[in-house]
């Protein structure tokens, strides 16, 4: 069996949480590494003065993972810049919020191009290259600039903006043609994919040339897929009822004292909505004074990314919210919305899930939304809570039986709040069950499969270039 190597701009695994405790895609990646050998490689997180390229090699449980430290500039430029400053705004919509700097491309390119030069002597002529996000779209020509002929497929996590916004980034079409040299580009859902060929068909005049997804353009030949990301559901139901989450459980039941969880769970990010979420939970205790002190809102955002001008300035505008709701409706022994910044293990997380009545995932925009899947999967099927899910997350595709809103209208927002409060049992009870099957079939083992083995799957030969290697 050939090996498989795994790359991600952060590998997500130490000694101290070990495989499968620190997030799905680490699990899922852990897992896949679990069932064919291979190498994690990535950034060890670290910066260094001067970059070497040195690669700490260690094993960690069944896994290998390969690090590398980069340099403070490097981590600037490339990490907090062009990919979370010009890239992830603009793939989320966020024109207004996108930085395009030359050194932020620069730097995109050269780290790239050390990662590729790092990698490059660990791989073996047979193996399976998977490559993770948009951090790293260029690797791959990177990788085949210095002779590696190996199958190299990408999966982009979040989504693909629409060909109007992408035209605005100036080198668009450069950061296309390197995805070319990847044999599969794997997607999120169908829009993302019709965005992408949209694209190739309006700017670039390229169409897919099979079923299967192939495409070609700038002399080199691709495959575009869809392959919904899911979760290790198994981690969350048993994970509720294990001694951490059956404890997080009853701590929660404890102190709702008989009210209603609202429940929301991301990452601090603007693309995760949790203003306009706030702002609808307001309007909700507005305009339904018979449900308050009956119901509160439990939104735990962890800060994510808070060197980044945006996420301290939307932190702020959070905390006002909160305040001024709290100091509006609040009572002595009732606060409204309880607005937690710290991170939780997975099983307390678990734990949590099950305690709420309903869960509130309301992007603007997102790739999946792991959240949505993961409250599902965590819920008692004697008596499960109601998922509200916006209909721009990518796992609204997928999970037609949450109640689907507009998270821009927040009298949507709110009236489904009052619906999901209100339903009886058999309702609850049927579309948790049809959300629970597709949790349950399309889970991270699938998304893996299907995508590694369409990733060896035999097809025709890529086109030389004149640039590949002799
Ligand atoms: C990107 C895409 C796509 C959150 N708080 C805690 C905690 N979390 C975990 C959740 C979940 C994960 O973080 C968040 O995953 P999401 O999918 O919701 O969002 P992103 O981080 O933006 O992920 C997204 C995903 O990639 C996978 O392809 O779905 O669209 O943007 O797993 O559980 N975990 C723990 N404690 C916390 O306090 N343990």
């Amino acid at each position: 069996m050939s090996r498989l190597i795994v790359v991600s701009n952060r590998v997500n695994l130490s000694r101290d949480t070990g495989a499968g405790a620190v997030g799905g895609l680490a699990a899922a990646i852990a897992a896949a590494l679990r069932e064919r050998p291979g190498i994690w490689f990535g950034w060890s997180g670290e910066t260094t003065p001067q970059y070497t390229g040195q690669i700490a090699m260690e094993r960690i449980g069944e896994v290998t993972v390969a690090r590398v430290d980069l340099e403070e500039q490097d981590v600037e430029e490339y990490y907090n810049g062009y990919a979370n400053k010009t890239l992830w705004p603009l793939f989320h919509n966020r024109i207004d919020l996108t930085a395009y700097e030359r050194p932020f491309d620069a730097g995109y390119a050269r780290v790239n191009r050390r990662f590729a030069e790092a990698l490059a002597p660990l791989i073996a002529p047979d193996d399976l290259i998977w490559v993770h996000d948009y951090h790293l779209a260029p690797l791959a020509r990177e990788l085949r600039a210095l002779g590696v002929k190996n199958r190299i497929g990408f999966f982009l996590h979040i989504p693909w903006p629409a060909r109007q916004l992408l035209t605005t980034l100036p080198g668009h079409r450069k950061l296309v043609e390197a995805l070319f040299h990847y044999d599969l580009i794997g997607f999120q859902t169908e829009d993302h994919l019709t965005a992408v060929t949209d694209y190739l068909a309006h700017e670039i005049g390229a169409a897919p040339i099979s079923a299967t997804g192939e495409v070609e353009a700038f002399g080199l030949r691709t495959q575009l897929g869809v392959f919904p990301i899911g979760i290790e559901a198994p981690d969350f139901r048993d994970g509720s009822r294990s001694p951490l989450g059956e404890e997080s459980f009853q701590r929660m039941r404890e102190s709702q004292a008989g009210r209603k969880m609202v429940l929301g769970v991301d990452r601090l990010d603007y693309s995760k909505g949790l203003e306009e979420r706030f702002l609808s939970y307001e309007q909700f205790l507005a305009a339904h004074e018979e449900q308050r002190e009956k119901v509160f809102l439990l939104q735990i955002a962890t800060l994510s990314r808070d060197s980044v001008e945006a996420y301290q300035e939307l932190r702020g505008r959070l905390d006002a919210i909160a305040g001024r709701v709290n100091g509006a409706y609040g009572t002595v022994d009732w606060v409204p919305l309880r607005y937690i910044n710290s991170g939780y293990r997975q099983d307390e997380l678990a734990g949590i899930y099950r305690a709420a009545h309903v869960g509130l995932v309301t992007p603007l925009r997102d790739g999946m939304n792991l959240v949505a899947k993961e409250y599902v999967a965590a819920q008692d099927p004697e008596d499960p809570g109601v998922l509200i899910l916006s209909r721009f997350a990518g796992a609204a595709a997928q999970m037609g039986s949450a109640l689907i809103v507009n998270p821009y209208d927040r009298d949507d927002v709110a009236a489904a709040i009052q619906r999901a409060l209100s339903m009886g049992y058999a309702e609850r009870r049927k579309r948790w069950e049809r959300l629970m099957e597709t949790v349950a079939r399309d889970d991270v083992s699938a998304w893996r499969t299907r995508f590694v083995d369409a990733l060896g799957a035999p097809r025709r030969p890529r086109p030389r270039l004149a640039n590949d290697a002799a």
